[in-house]
């Protein structure tokens, strides 16, 4: 079903090399019902490699994109309070700094639930989301986005703009190293693209995942793990130019892109490919010890998960995330340490965990069967979190947070 590359996705060498293998595991996003668990569960291997040639970390391993995003597929961006405010602050920043008005139109690739365009629909500004996932996309139906339940491509950009839709702004946030046509896609945004309009994109930033050691963000999902500089290079092979970028926190470390028709990089744009070269991102040697971290991190939190039950302690884990399938299942924290796992996400609640079958309840659950300790499976939301959960922590509870030490917190401002 999967397909294993040998050459780099952006600039299709072949001189791609080892970084780190996380073994064979199943889809991150793949919790299972109940009557599900006494099936074989899938699972495919997944191996990073770097492309010296242009800087892009990525997983070799093609899982097909219908199989990870279409059906029952359980992530909700409206489920987290922080990732609607920075979403928000996106859009009203967008309509006041580009003049958006009722005679432009917005279209978000990978539009969820409509969780960010309802801001864009509310100042009566045109908007058209994209999404593959039904879910998501009945639920911005449902908040009066019009959305199309598809995968975004060229061909339907080509579509849309012979259709006359094309867009003032594309946004496209946490997708771009989602897929598995990357030139198709990039190929498509060109095509969707007034003149001169400008797309808006969010990435996960390597820097943060390599200086942060979140190995856990690595999953099929996210094929890609960008660099500036690979991005740069991977805009400017379809007559884009990333011209500027910001540097945000979310997600443990994110890119918003700018990226137009016309070549303009900004002074902090160029500063930015500066400090990637002098930092050696853009080399090989700059990932060369992340595996040997990330098993300093494994070996770390499972001393600590074995220690607190010899106590004995009850444990518990908070966020049924993506990024927490990667940690439990590459760390092998099943049952034997984790009593079940709570999330805000309703249509996360009943179903396990993929590969380790733990339960997923309620965040009520914490108060109600009071577990010692709480895994922090969503530490990028830690701040939210901890003070979603304060009555837990005066009870007497603890949370622990995996990356990139493990430790144990008593409090919402001792996290960082
Ligand atoms: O790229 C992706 C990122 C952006 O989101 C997708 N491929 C899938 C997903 O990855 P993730 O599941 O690791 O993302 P989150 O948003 O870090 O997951 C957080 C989980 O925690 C969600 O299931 C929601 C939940 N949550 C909660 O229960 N209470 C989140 C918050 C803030 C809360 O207060």
């Amino acid at each position: 079903m999967n397909e294993t590359r040998t050459t780099c996705r952006i600039c299709h060498s072949a001189e791609i090399q080892p970084v780190l293998s996380l073994g064979t595991t199943p889809l991150a996003d793949a919790l299972r019902r109940n009557d599900q668990l006494s099936q074989v569960e899938p699972k495919f291997p997944l191996n990073v490699v770097f492309c010296p040639k242009c800087s892009l970390l990525q997983v070799l391993e093609t899982v097909p994109p219908e199989v990870l995003f279409c059906r029952d597929y359980p992530y909700y961006s409206s489920f987290s309070p922080a990732l609607l405010k920075h979403s928000r602050e996106n859009a009203l920043d967008l309509i006041h700094s580009r003049g958006l008005n009722s005679s432009s139109m917005v279209i978000e690739l990978a539009s969820n639930d409509g969780y960010l365009l309802k801001n864009f629909v509310e100042q009566e500004v045109p908007v058209l989301g994209i999404d593959p996932a039904e879910g998501p996309a009945r639920a911005a139906q449902a908040v009066n986005v019009p959305t199309l339940c598809t995968f975004f491509s060229e061909s339907l950009a080509r579509e849309l703009a012979a259709d006359g839709k094309t867009a003032d702004v594309i946004i496209g946030n946490n997708v771009l190293a989602h897929v598995a046509d990357l030139h198709g896609f990039v190929e498509g945004i060109r095509l969707l693209l007034k003149e001169n309009g400008v797309a808006v994109i969010e990435v996960p930033y390597v820097k943060d995942l390599v200086d942060h050691c979140e190995f856990d963000t690595i999953y099929h999902e996210h094929l890609c793990y960008f660099s500036i500089t690979a991005l740069d290079h991977l805009f400017r092979m379809h007559s884009l130019f990333l011209n500027d970028v910001k540097h945000l926190s979310i997600h443990g470390g994110s890119l918003r892109l700018y990226v137009e028709k016309k070549e303009n990089a900004s002074a902090n744009l160029r500063s930015m490919l500066r400090a990637e070269a002098d930092e050696k991102i853009i080399s090989f040697s700059y990932y060369q010890n992340f595996a040997e971290k990330v098993q300093v991190i494994r070996h770390e939190l499972i001393r600590l998960l074995s220690g607190l039950k010899t106590q004995p302690a009850r444990i518990a884990a908070y966020g049924a995330a993506a990024k927490g399938s990667t940690l439990i299942n590459y760390c092998d924290i099943g049952p034997k340490f984790v009593d079940f796992v709570v999330d805000r996400n309703t249509h996360k609640q009943g179903l396990f965990m993929p590969g380790q079958d733990i339960p997923v309840l309620a965040p009520e659950a914490l108060l109600d069967k009071k577990p010692d300790y709480v895994l922090l499976l969503a530490w990028n939301f830690a701040n939210e979190i901890l003070e979603q959960q304060k009555a837990y922590l005066e009870s007497g509870g603890r949370f622990i947070i995996p990356v990139p030490t493990p430790r144990v917190v008593c409090s919402p401002f001792q996290q960082s």
